[in-house]
């Protein structure tokens, strides 16, 4: 038997080379008009990060966003986005997973966006289970419209909407997606530790499933101070490591000195982990490969033969078929 080779040039295989090789400059696309010190800004450069590392094909990768300050992140990267409505993107996101399964879909969500006027979305979201790397800036406040109290803001909240202070006691991200059928992978991080922000959005990338990433992120327009004592204090945070989990450097673990070894796969201890913001949990609370994407359970290929797609491609054609008459078929 014969193989087949074919011969390229010493510079065909350099373009080749350069076309498949991509630097962080590659992602970049625009200057981010977010407020000096706005999280979202180490959230953009983690994510620019992860693109080069996992050397990401930017024609083959697509973000997806609603609307707020934290979903002009699509504007500032270099491949396909889509700057959705208010709340809705999950839905654009479950979308372009259905009809595209090749392609590697990010999320980037607000507390408002997500936790409220898209919050029967996000529910369904993490129940379909559609491979997505999803990030949920929660800066607990509507950034983007000054000002007003979000689901997450802590109560005693004042803001626009709430001068006395804010009534109600936060709703818990964590918790609430950890209570939903079919979770996947949940995980928390903070702005402000960017080798674990890096890490935790990485794993979260690398897991199959709908991988929700709540990211705590200063807004410091509006609420300039509101995350200070957690930033002030490493022993206010607590970091979860496992072998399943985050790797905790000897350098980070200078710092943050509060630890607990926490397997991923333990949903009781990832629920009462989750109810704590003070040590605030920072790492991957639960996760688990078993679930079923939605995608692969739609695109079963006994469903997709040649000829099924050829019959509802002809069918679709048929609708605009001029006949003459008596031909149009029964
Ligand atoms: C249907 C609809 N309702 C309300 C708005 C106004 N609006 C725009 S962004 C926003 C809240 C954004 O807050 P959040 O999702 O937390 O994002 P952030 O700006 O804090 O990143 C609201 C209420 C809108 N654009 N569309
Ligand atoms: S208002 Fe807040 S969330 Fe929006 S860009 Fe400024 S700092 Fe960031
Ligand atoms: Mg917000």
């Amino acid at each position: 038997m014969t193989v087949a080779t074919q011969a390229i040039s010493a510079s065909e295989c350099l373009l080749r080379m350069y076309d498949e090789q991509h630097e962080i400059e590659d992602y970049q696309k625009g200057v981010p008009r977010w407020c000096t010190g706005c999280g979202d800004n180490a959230i953009l450069t983690a994510v620019q990060r992860l693109c080069r590392d996992e050397g990401l094909l930017p024609e083959k990768t697509v973000f997806v966003s609603g609307i707020g300050c934290s979903s002009r992140l699509p504007h500032y990267m270099n491949t396909y986005g889509f700057h959705g409505i208010h709340g809705r993107a999950f839905p654009v996101a479950e979308g372009v997973k259905l009809a595209r399964p090749d392609l590697t879909v990010f999320v980037n969500t607000g507390d408002g966006d997500c936790c409220s006027i898209g919050a029967a979305h996000w529910i369904h979201g993490i129940r379909y289970n559609m491979d997505m790397t999803v990030m949920l800036h929660d800066n607990q406040i509507y950034g983007l419209t000054k000002k007003q109290a979000s689901p997450t803001s802590p109560i005693g909240t004042k803001s626009n909407t709430t001068p006395r202070g804010s009534y109600l006691e936060a709703l818990n991200p964590l918790t609430v997606t950890l209570g939903v059928s079919n979770v996947s992978f949940v995980a928390q991080v903070v702005d402000w530790i960017p080798e674990v922000l890096y890490q935790v959005i990485s794993a979260a990338f690398h897991h199959r499933g709908f991988s929700f990433v709540r990211i705590v992120q200063r807004c410091p327009e509006w609420l300039p101070k509101l995350m200070d004592p957690w930033l002030q204090d490493p022993q206010r945070v607590l970091l979860l490591h496992h072998e399943n989990g985050l790797e905790i450097s000897p350098a980070l673990a200078k710092v943050y000195t509060r630890m607990e070894e926490h397997d991923p796969a333990n949903m009781n201890r990832a629920r009462e982990i989750a109810s704590s913001f003070d040590p605030i949990p920072v790492g991957i609370l639960y996760r688990n490969d078993e679930v079923a994407c939605y995608e692969d359970l739609r695109h079963d290929p006994r469903l997709r033969t040649t000829a099924l797609v050829q019959r509802g491609i002809e069918a679709e054609f048929d609708k605009f078929t001029v006949w003459p008459d008596g031909a149009r078929p029964a």
